[in-house]
């Protein structure tokens, strides 16, 4: 197969138009209504001057049309005065997306993405799959950008993942989906070197996607369930009851399983029938109505509090990394508590529990546990579980229950 790109085609990548998007039939019952507009009232109120800038708030806001338009301008110039400095490639592709979707000039940021992307690589065939997330956003930013390079860029994207043996991730497969699916509908189609590559890679990623459709229709668990939808909208399969997986994601919602902020960005788009690919046509009004903050009720006044205990244990037993250790101790929190209360109590009692954390799009993430520091290039980090089962929330959502034993084990990705 040869694939290079010719003059010729970056003029056709530049003149040629996406195509329109198929969505599967599926929508939010009437009476469902109030508890999807509450959902975007609890990500539009967590916008403040000094919280964590998360692009993809923004994003989800311009998608389905912000409700409180203060919140989406605040946050715009919130990304626009992020400093670029520290920024992935994949938060610099997010910011792009956030910018455009606001009808802003991302400025610099798409030469710097240009660049970041070019000298990108997986480091190899047994590289986790999820480190594609990242560059697959970069992929699609540019994209939409009409960026020439896209082509070639995508190309060489398209083989790694190809030749990457290690496991699938349904999040990284729904990005990687979009991505090509922009990439896709900007290339004539009788240049069937570039769309076969391209076809190859969607044949195989929406397979992997279709099979992780549950019974009851989540896709992947319920916070891969999101985007693994868009992903389907744009590839539609035929064995995908949309309105299946919508109903129970709606009870998910009713069981507070959304309260992350970012959690629901990432949901808001599929449920108002939206994707990633709506970004370059979002239409920015101007002179929004701000609406009032929604009057919560007070939340019931505590009458007794009672204490749950906890058994937490820390584990490394990695070879290479010096202090191999398994250590247990048991808390007593109070009742209703985030796991990080747990850690932080048993910090206080134990000083090799001693832990380190930077703040993150998903809330507090755990950086380092007695002195052994998570590492990007080894692919090294403290994952949690719950008995022998991972987590499917961080330390600053996940609420243990009462003898629970929670563990964190120093691992590979
Ligand atoms: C890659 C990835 C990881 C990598 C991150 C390291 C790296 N350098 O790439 C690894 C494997 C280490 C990881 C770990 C965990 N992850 Co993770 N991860 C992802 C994934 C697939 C992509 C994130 C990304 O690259 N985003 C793009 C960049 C531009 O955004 P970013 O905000 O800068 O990304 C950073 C943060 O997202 C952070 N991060 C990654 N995972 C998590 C999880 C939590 C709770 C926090 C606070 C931060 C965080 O690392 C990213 C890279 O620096 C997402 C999928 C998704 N839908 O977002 C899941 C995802 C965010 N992870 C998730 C979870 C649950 C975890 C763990 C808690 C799992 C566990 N049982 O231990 C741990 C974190 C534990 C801790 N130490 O605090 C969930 C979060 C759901 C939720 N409601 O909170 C997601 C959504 C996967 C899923 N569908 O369930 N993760």
């Amino acid at each position: 197969m040869i694939l290079f790109t010719s003059p010729l085609l970056s003029l056709l990548w530049a003149v040629s138009r996406a195509h329109t998007l198929t969505r599967s039939e599926c929508s939010i019952p009437a009476e469902k209504q109030a508890l999807v507009d509450d959902l975007q009232d609890v990500m539009e109120s967590s916008v403040t001057p000094s919280s964590f800038p998360n692009p993809s708030i923004l994003i989800a806001m311009n998608l389905v049309g912000a409700r409180n338009a203060e919140a989406q301008k605040l946050l715009t110039e919130i990304i626009l005065s992020t400093d670029l400095t520290d920024l992935t490639i994949g938060q610099l592709a997010l910011n792009i997306m956030a910018l455009t979707s606001s009808c802003q000039d991302p400025g610099n940021r798409l030469s710097i993405l240009k660049n970041q992307m070019e000298s990108w690589v997986s480091s190899s065939p047994q590289d986790s799959y999820s480190v594609f997330y990242g560059p697959s956003l970069a992929l699609l930013a540019l994209c939409q950008m009409n960026q020439e390079v896209t082509l070639e860029l995508a190309v060489t994207f398209s083989k790694m993942l190809l030749a990457n043996v290690s496991q699938f991730n349904i999040d990284t497969g729904a990005m990687v989906t979009l991505a090509l699916t922009c990439i896709s509908s900007m290339i004539p189609e009788d240049l069937s070197d570039y769309s076969q590559l391209f076809g190859q890679v969607l044949t195989s990623v929406m397979e992997n996607i279709s099979g992780g459709i549950e019974d009851n229709g989540l896709i992947g668990g319920s916070y891969s369930t999101g985007l693994a939808m868009q992903a389907l909208y744009v590839q539609p399969g035929e064995n995908w009851d949309c309105q299946k997986t919508v109903e129970t994601i709606l009870n998910e919602i009713e069981q507070n399983r959304f309260a992350n902020p970012m959690s629901i960005a990432q949901l808001l788009p599929s449920l108002k029938g939206k994707t990633y690919l709506d970004v370059p046509h979002v239409v920015c009004s101007t002179g929004q109505e701000v609406r009032q903050t929604p009057q919560r009720p007070p939340s019931p006044l505590k009458t007794s509090v009672s204490n749950i205990t906890v058994i937490y244990t820390i584990n490394n037993q990695l070879r290479g990394v010096e202090l191999v250790f398994n250590e247990t101790e048991v808390v007593s929190v109070e009742k209703g508590s985030v796991l990080l209360v747990v850690l932080e109590e048993a910090q206080r009692k134990n000083p090799t529990f001693k832990f380190e954390s930077k703040m993150t799009s998903w809330g507090i993430y755990i950086t380092s546990i007695n002195n052994i520091n998570e590492d990007e290039n080894h692919r090294t980090y403290w994952q949690f579980l719950s008995g022998l089962t991972p987590l499917d929330e961080g330390v600053s959502y996940y609420i243990p229950y009462d003898n629970e034993h929670i563990t964190a084990n120093f691992t590979q990705y």
